[in-house]
């Protein structure tokens, strides 16, 4: 990994178009998967050629230190042309309609597994806006219109079949981090009106983040590309009552007719406006999670970041078992508090001894206070 501190997050006034796009370009070839993703989305479509970072060219004015920047980057960052605000996800028609969108409460509920075997998903790379709160629209990256994206869920050894197709304006791609696929062609960038389609059978089981990996990744990942895909073992685990909670954070602008469009500056400062659990900050705290006392409850915790972990900890509970890695193995057991990084998932079990309501929150308490948290109400 390439560490580029005094870059990434020391001149924060800079709204150079050049400085962003090297800054971009940076990031992208800080992680090989989207550096792949970069070079793989050329305008032109020809074959994908290895990024290694030595034969990036420079684009810098005299004086500028000199940074990679990979040439093929101009179709990635488009973000920063066209009409909309610089450096925020106020594309296309990511702020069209705001006004109408209503908000709806994110279902955490894990859905069934398939029981085929195979599972055929088709979906969308969608600019829209997205309710988050009564008061607050933002303008949305999305997989299917809403964030996070839908929830799959299956076992080791199923078939996948993935299509994305993009609908937006600017290059996206998909990431799934339970697939060991060959990131450079599956991962790839597709620009409008194109779909990538990949094919992988999840080894291990566990929650697993999925995101578009489009540089900067930072700012698609910020602006909602991002949900998990569980994947359970074969043989079932105990009967419980499961739940899925994929945690991020929101960076905002100002709103602009009613919206909030994401900000890639406010996303390399770190500092953010809201934190949430199914991308509506404490959705749960007016709607809870109900489950029966004597209810063995399972949490699948993704922790989406784009750079936070997330610290969870259920107020007046311990997690019977937490599996850091795939369940059934190894679990950890009598666990108070234990976090999830960025791009990692987890699995927290809890036994329902007796009712009551039961916060549950990211115990880094400056990101509860901004929205991670909800409550678990064990009826008697
Ligand atoms: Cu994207």
């Amino acid at each position: 990994m390439t560490d580029k501190p005094k870059e990434s997050i020391g001149e924060q006034d800079s709204t150079d178009r050049r400085t962003f796009l090297a800054r971009a370009s940076v990031l992208s070839l800080a992680i090989p998967a989207a550096g792949a993703a970069l070079v793989a989305c050329s305008p032109s479509g020809q074959q994908p050629r290895v990024d290694s970072g030595r034969g990036a060219s420079t684009t810098r004015r005299p004086g500028e230190p000199q940074q990679p920047h990979n040439s093929d980057s101009r179709l990635d960052s488009s973000v920063l042309k066209g009409e909309h605000r610089a450096g925020t996800s106020a594309t296309g028609s990511a702020a069209q309609g705001a006004q109408n969108v209503a908000f709806h409460r994110w279902d955490p509920t894990l859905p069934a597994a398939s029981t085929t075997g195979r599972i055929q998903l088709n979906w969308h790379a969608r600019e829209a806006p997205v309710r988050i709160s009564d008061d607050t629209v933002i303008a949305g990256w999305t997989f299917e219109g809403d964030i996070p994206g839908p929830i799959v869920h299956c076992r080791v050894g199923d078939t996948i079949e993935f299509t994305l197709t993009n609908d937006a304006d600017i290059p996206h791609s998909m990431d799934f981090h339970a697939a060991q696929i060959d990131p450079k062609q599956a991962f790839r960038s597709v620009p409008k009106g194109q779909s990538v389609t990949f094919t992988f059978k999840p080894k291990y089981a566990g929650a697993y983040m999925y995101h578009c990996g489009t540089a900067p990744v930072l700012m698609h990942i910020g602006s909602g590309m991002f949900g998990a895909i569980v994947v359970s073992p074969r043989e079932p685990l105990p009967p419980a009552k499961e739940f899925v909670l994929v945690q991020n954070e929101y960076y905002l602008a100002d709103a602009a007719n009613g919206v909030r469009a994401s900000d890639y500056q406010k996303m390399l400062n770190l500092l953010p406006d809201f934190v949430a659990f199914n991308g509506r900050p404490s959705q749960y705290i007016k709607d809870p999670i109900r489950v029966k006392a004597g209810d063995r409850v399972r949490f699948w915790v993704v922790s989406a970041g784009p750079s936070h972990p997330c610290n969870f900890h259920v107020v007046g509970e311990q997690f019977d078992r937490v599996y850091i890695a795939a369940p059934p193995a190894s679990p950890l057991v009598g666990v108070q508090t234990f976090s999830v990084p960025p791009g990692g998932g987890m699995v927290y079990e809890l036994v329902c001894d007796v009712p009551g309501e039961f916060p549950f929150v990211n115990h880094g308490f400056g990101h509860g206070q901004k929205g991670a948290i909800g409550i678990l109400n064990v009826e008697a």
